[in-house]
């Protein structure tokens, strides 16, 4: 269970949310596996299933709704849910998101693969290509691809999006995850092997690995609410900086946690990475870390979020810096 700062609030969220998300992701896997070849439905159950903290789509639902986004509802909104943004949703707002969901899913599938980072232990479990072989996997992996987009498309219009953000929102989802994003940076990462980038490289590799996704992500969630211009700015510029921070975080854990709590093996010094540890120390990196927060925090008080999903985003800006894997 993943240790969570700032009191039982955020839990709390994080476990309802996480629920609606796997729920969805099951739904999504129903529409998926009939389609696929039998022997390809087991990696992508299990790349898909195996856990995760599923910040992704955790991110873009509150995004809808801090940006104030009305779930589509099948039955009536509870008295107290009525006009406060948090209808009684009918699943499809978590169908949207989990988009997202399946992007990651697949780079990790593709990230654990013997030609990339070589990984067998991912979540404190094997990795689908131990269990089902590199070519299945990778298959697996690039079957997940379309059908993001493709479920992105259907759950957008179930939601009754309207069109021109129906094809916005499917912009923002294959800009973050191609060359200009998070495949670019993945080739990026694998470029800078046994070198030693400096600052601007690095923030430039990983603003695409990783932070493409999670920027789209707030971007997506804003863009389904019908967000007007300064609200969607404040969602991309918290996007922003919480990816770095995200990834900064991610190299602290690398550097200082154990193979248990991380629920995989340590690798950068392994596959010689430049890291923000190894640039500038892991103080220094903590720093950097919270400084980004700050960015984060300060985009949310200059837009008009409604509460309390705001609240919550402010929670999760610095749940990504204090977690403990
Ligand atoms: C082969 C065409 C082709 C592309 C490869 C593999 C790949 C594309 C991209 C890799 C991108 C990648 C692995 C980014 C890492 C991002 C990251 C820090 C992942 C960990 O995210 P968490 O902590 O994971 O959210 P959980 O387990 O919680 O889901």
């Amino acid at each position: 269970m993943t240790t969570i700062p700032g009191g039982s609030g955020l839990a709390d969220t994080l476990t309802a949310e996480g629920r609606a998300v796997e729920a969805a992701l099951e739904r999504s896997l129903d529409a998926l596996l009939p389609l696929l070849p039998e022997g390809l439905r087991p990696p992508v159950r299990h790349g898909v299933l195996t856990g995760g903290k599923r910040l992704r789509p955790i991110l873009a639902v509150t995004a809808f709704r801090a940006c104030g986004g009305r779930e589509p509802t099948s039955i009536p909104d509870t008295p107290g849910g009525a006009g406060d943004g948090i209808g009684e949703g009918d699943g499809r707002l978590h169908d949207l998101a989990v988009s997202l969901e399946l992007i990651h899913a697949y780079s990790l599938m593709h990230d654990d693969l013997p030609c990339m980072d070589d990984a067998a232990l991912r979540r404190g479990r094997d990795t689908p290509h131990t269990l089902f072989g590199e070519g299945s996997t990778a298959t697996a992996g690039a079957a997940l691809i379309p059908a993001a987009g493709l479920y992105l498309l259907w759950s957008a219009r179930a939601m009754g999006v309207p069109e021109t953000d129906v094809r916005e929102l499917l912009r923002i989802l294959a800009r973050a995850a191609g060359g200009g994003g998070m495949v670019g940076g993945q080739a990026l990462d694998l470029e800078g092997e046994g070198r030693s980038l400096g600052r601007e490289e690095l923030d430039g590799l990983h603003r695409r690995k990783t932070g493409a996704l999670l920027e789209a992500s707030l971007e997506l969630g804003a863009v389904a609410a019908g967000a007007d211009a300064p609200l969607r700015t404040a969602m991309t510029r918290y996007g922003r900086a919480i990816g770095l921070a995200f990834q900064i975080a991610d190299d602290i854990l690398d550097a200082t946690a154990t193979r248990e709590v991380l629920g995989k093996a340590p690798s950068d010094a392994a596959l010689h990475k430049s890291t923000y540890v190894a640039l500038l120390g892991v103080e220094g990196a903590r720093a950097e870390a919270r400084s980004q927060v700050d960015l984060a925090l300060e985009a949310l008080q200059a837009a008009d979020l409604r509460l309390p999903a705001a609240s919550v985003l402010e929670e999760l800006a610095r749940f990504v810096v204090e977690r403990d894997r």
